[in-house]
């Protein structure tokens, strides 16, 4: 009778034990904004971050994912995060610099030369201070995802060195980095918001965009360009923000899954994208596009004539922030 008093009360101690854990989760619908599309590797990431979120919530927290811009752009949908009125958005950090300016950094040209590289500074030191103003903006990043190394496509003429750039209407994004270093390779650079990228091209407004190549794929970019070179001249992230406000009134259980699954969700995310980088490019070469690639010493010659734009936008980034990915890029790189 004893032991079975005992039995008894441990099964109702261990019930009672797991009980309050599961309660820590609440039923939660996060709305993620994209303006890139469902079959761009974020797909995938998602995906992998959502069966991690089932798994350690007991399938309370669901992502819904929005594609193509549904709920309109990064800035906009950004802005919605920073108020409360939405969960979460996958943006490029390089429409936010007017909010954080020091997230210009990253726009740098040539600032990283592979994806090690940029990982090791993202995903370490010099990553979490970028959170860290992030979040005095009421944005959480979660995690580093990746967007990539971006090339120039156009539907002009072959781009083979500094001088073809010279009059060709690109497109950049709304980012005063962006703008100049196409403004000092005498290209007519135009900030224009992702959405209307796809548009502007098949009517000609502009001649010319920037973007990686899975990208230039998913968005279609492809089929309404010529020519496209790889100039790797930037590495962009993806940061997968959240709301401060509605981050805060999550449980803290509910807020360290979320962490959590968004590094799963990256991990995924960043294999898929190198898989297919080369995958796009083969589509992109097969749709007819002639590709280009610059010479070394073109390449060189390049990248030593936009280092001025080191210099111009240094002080508006904050000479701490772009003195510390150098040294931190230094460290990585063994010098
Ligand atoms: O919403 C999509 C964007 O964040 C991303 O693709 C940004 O690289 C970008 C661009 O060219 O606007």
């Amino acid at each position: 009778m004893r032991k079975l008093l005992l039995t008894t009360t441990a099964i109702a101690f261990a019930v009672g034990a797991a009980a309050p854990a599961m309660a820590e989760f609440n039923s939660r619908n996060i709305r993620v904004s994209n303006g890139i599309n469902q079959d761009h590797p974020v797909g995938n990431g998602i995906k992998a971050m959502q069966a991690c979120l089932d798994e350690k919530s007991g399938g309370k927290l669901k992502l819904t994912a929005f594609w193509g811009g549904a709920l309109g752009g990064d800035l906009q949908a950004t802005q919605a995060l920073r108020s409360g009125v939405q969960e979460a958005v996958v943006t490029s950090s390089s429409p936010l610099v007017g909010l954080i300016p020091s997230l210009g950094v990253f726009d740098l040209p040539f600032l990283f030369s592979n994806a090690k590289e940029a990982d090791a500074v993202m995903d370490g030191a010099f990553g979490d201070m970028m959170n860290k103003k992030l979040e005095e903006q009421g944005l959480v990043n979660l995690a580093y995802w990746e967007n990539g190394f971006r090339n120039l496509s156009n539907s002009k003429r072959a781009v083979n060195k500094w001088e073809d750039f010279s009059g060709l209407k690109v497109r950049v994004m709304q980012n005063n980095i962006f703008l100049d270093t196409f403004q000092n390779l005498g290209a007519n650079a135009t900030p224009m918001a992702f959405g209307e990228v796809f548009s502007a091209l098949e009517t000609n407004a502009i001649d010319a965009q920037e973007n990686p190549y899975v990208t230039i794929d998913t968005s279609k970019f492809y089929e309404v360009q010529k020519y496209i070179t790889e100039t790797n001249h930037a590495y962009t992230p993806f940061l997968f923000l959240f709301s401060k406000p509605i981050f805060d009134s999550y449980t803290p259980e509910e807020q360290t899954a979320l962490r959590e699954c968004a590094v799963v969700g990256r991990d995924e995310e960043r294999k898929v994208i190198r898989e297919l980088n080369q995958k796009s490019l083969e589509k992109i070469k097969a749709a007819g596009l002639e590709v280009n690639t610059l010479s070394a010493d073109e390449q060189a010659r390049i990248r030593e004539k936009s280092m001025i734009v080191y210099e111009k936008h240094k002080a508006e980034i904050g000479a701490d922030v772009v003195d510390a990915v150098l040294a931190d890029l230094k460290k990585i790189r063994g010098q």
